[in-house]
């Protein structure tokens, strides 16, 4: 029950191969009792890890800045103050919160004061949302867990540090790129730093509900299945699901690893489809357990949704029936103010431009997403494409890389497993074919299918061979894929835009394709001939092409094209057009919608008029 505490010289020594994880990830906090952190943060920006290290460059054990020392004498020697130092928002990235901080890829360290009074027989939980790449993590002057990875939520367990009255939390973030990390160096996104999404303390009874996936059967329609962990592995804890509209109630016990296992089926279920995002109550209790104390004792609810997805040869079948996946890629990028999105409104404000669209299908690119956003897809009714940050060229045989790309999946998969929106899981974007990366993306694709067997998987794929004026999808991922996913820039950075209506597609795999992106940019207003570069006029042809194209692929299952809304992209640095941004958003980083929108909410239109006659 005691939290893992590790002196700080063992933790950031060892640090490199995640020595000191944080707790095992405690899913559903939504539903938890939680004090927010949020707010502002004191921080000091520290390019030469002034904090952690000495000038020698070793650790500080004594004198880190996890201490938040204060002087007590005018002899004192403190050069750092957190009290007289500014604050950055959190959540957000501290590149949008400061003009001097915009480009800063380094350590920032945060810290928070707050009062607290423990409850008896209550375990408290730190749980950060996300912090963007490698952060490490103390409470009261005492560091208790590190995690890499900038887009997946993790906690430490603060019980015993925590006192009555006022504590404080210290947060390292570095943001430096790495080219072991995940991702690597280079990105066509903005490598935002910080303490990006929530950060709360979670409070639980001693025993709790750590982790449960409810979900179809696959091939089933009714059946349902279920697990639920408690935090030990106690056996023989009675645990309760209760679905209390359909007045369904179970209850088994716990074996001896603390898991109970369910199944029951039920005709009257009412499946989640993007018409009808029908989402249920339900209930999980646990009864005292051994002990027969009241603090063994937990319950909790959540929203879900049950629908089954599959695929019959070139189709994708939600809740058995053929449907065409009207998608379109999103990055996490907050709308109208630019940085990073991270709220309720952020997410309604993305998906109601995607609805908009006459989308029932989004592609969250190209790493997890914040919970608001899966959250608000499960009630808006739209289908989800989930990735991990696999991008580009990774370091393929680095054995750490592997296991920091299998623990980002792992986390993915843990938090929204129970997220009815998610119908596929994308091990990585455009990775190029070499056999240690065919190898890296299987080993992958098996975590992920280890974890669920319920949804579909993928990888954005490139078409690899030309067969005259016909592209041939024959990555050899593709065998270990159900869905092909293809990212393809005919008439953007492969000839021009009536290219396309020659372009003839095929794969050797018998199996269906979403093309995961295609698109061009445009600066928003700006007009002129449909040949010239960057105008509105140039991308909305660019679709009218397009989308007359896929309309010719006979395993075409879906599309998300490229992009929703303009994005802030080191690497576009054209003067008065791109300034930073990426700029082939439909619907630009103001909100302006572009001409290309209505193409694309047209051939919509025309798609779903198809799919409803042909059910
Ligand atoms: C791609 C990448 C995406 C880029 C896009 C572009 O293929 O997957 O991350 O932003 O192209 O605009 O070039």
């Amino acid at each position: 029950m005691a939290a893992k505490i590790f002196p700080l010289v063992l933790l950031v020594a060892t640090s490199a191969c995640l020595a000191q994880q944080p707790a095992p990830l405690i899913t559903n906090v939504e539903h938890r009792t939680t004090v927010s952190l949020d707010g502002p943060w004191h921080a000091i920006v520290d390019p030469y890890d002034t904090g952690l290290k000495d000038y020698r460059s070793h650790i500080r054990s004594q004198d880190g800045f996890f201490q938040n020392a204060k002087p007590h004498t005018p002899q004192d020697l403190i050069e750092y103050s957190f009290d007289k130092s500014e604050t950055l928002n959190v959540p957000g990235d501290w590149n949008t919160q400061r003009p001097s901080l915009l480009f800063y890829e380094g350590t920032i360290w945060y810290e928070k004061s707050f009062s607290y009074r423990p409850k008896p027989h209550t375990r408290v939980f730190l749980h950060v949302s996300a912090a963007n790449y490698f952060s490490i993590v103390g409470l009261n002057g005492t560091v208790i867990c590190d995690h890499e990875g900038g887009f997946t939520s993790f906690n430490c367990e603060v019980t015993p540090l925590l006192h009555e009255g006022e504590n404080f939390v210290v947060i390292y973030v570095n943001n430096a790129r790495k080219a072991e990390g995940i991702p690597t160096l280079s990105t066509d996104w903005w490598n935002y730093g910080g303490l990006t999404r929530d950060v709360q303390l979670v409070e639980v009874p001693e025993r709790f509900i750590q982790d449960s996936f409810i979900h179809l059967i696959p091939g089933t329609r009714d059946q349902v299945a279920a697990w639920v962990k408690l935090s030990d592995a106690t056996a023989d804890q009675r645990v309760t699901v209760r679905i209390p509209e359909l007045a369904i109630e179970k209850s088994t016990t716990t074996d001896r690893s603390g898991v109970a296992d369910f199944s029951f089926s039920d005709k009257r279920l009412q499946l989640w489809s993007p018409e009808q995002p029908k989402l249920y109550k339900v209930e999980i209790e646990t009864s005292a357990g051994g002990s027969g104390t009241d603090a063994s004792k937990d319950k909790i609810e959540d929203e879900i949704g049950f629908r089954s997805i599959e695929v019959r040869g070139h189709d994708i079948l939600l809740n058995g029936a053929p449907t065409f996946l009207r998608g379109v890629s999103i990055h996490e990028e907050a709308p109208y103010r630019s940085g990073r999105a991270n709220s309720d409104d952020d997410a309604k404000t993305l998906l109601g431009w995607a609805k908009e669209l006459g989308a029932n299908f989004v592609r969250l690119a190209h790493y997890p997403h914040n919970e608001h956003m899966l959250r608000m897809a499960d009630r808006m009714g739209l289908m989800v494409w989930s990735e991990i940050p696999v991008y580009w060229d990774i370091k393929w045989d680095n054995p750490a890389t592997l296991a920091d790309a299998q623990n980002q999946l792992t986390e993915n998969i843990t938090r929204d497993k129970n997220r009815a929106s998610i119908v596929i899981w994308s091990v990585g974007n455009e990775t190029p074919v070499t056999d240690a990366r065919t190898k890296f993306m299987q080993i992958l694709v098996k975590t992920a299918r280890t974890l669920d067997s319920t949804r579909l998987l993928s990888a954005a794929l490139q078409v690899q061979h030309h067969d005259g004026t016909t592209r041939v999808i024959d990555d050899p991922l593709g065998a270990d894929l159900d869905v092909l996913g293809c990212n393809e820039y005919i008439g953007w950075y492969e000839g021009k835009p009536e290219d396309a209506d020659k372009a003839n597609w095929k794969s050797p795999y018998d199996k269906p394709l979403v093309m995961s992106e295609f698109g061009g940019s445009a600066r928003s207003g700006l007009h002129g001939n449909s040949d010239a570069r960057f105008t509105e006029e140039y991308q909305e042809d660019l679709y009218k092409h397009q989308t007359a194209m896929l309309d010719r692929i006979p395993f075409l299952g879906g599309a998300s094209p490229w992009i929703l809304m303009d994005f802030r992209s080191p690497r576009r640095l054209l003067p008065g057009i791109q300034d930073f941004y990426n700029r082939k958003g439909l619907i630009s980083d103001r909100g302006e919608k572009k001409k290309a929108f209505y193409v694309l909410q047209k051939w919509y239109r025309q798609k779903e008029t198809t799919d409803h006659s042909a059910h």
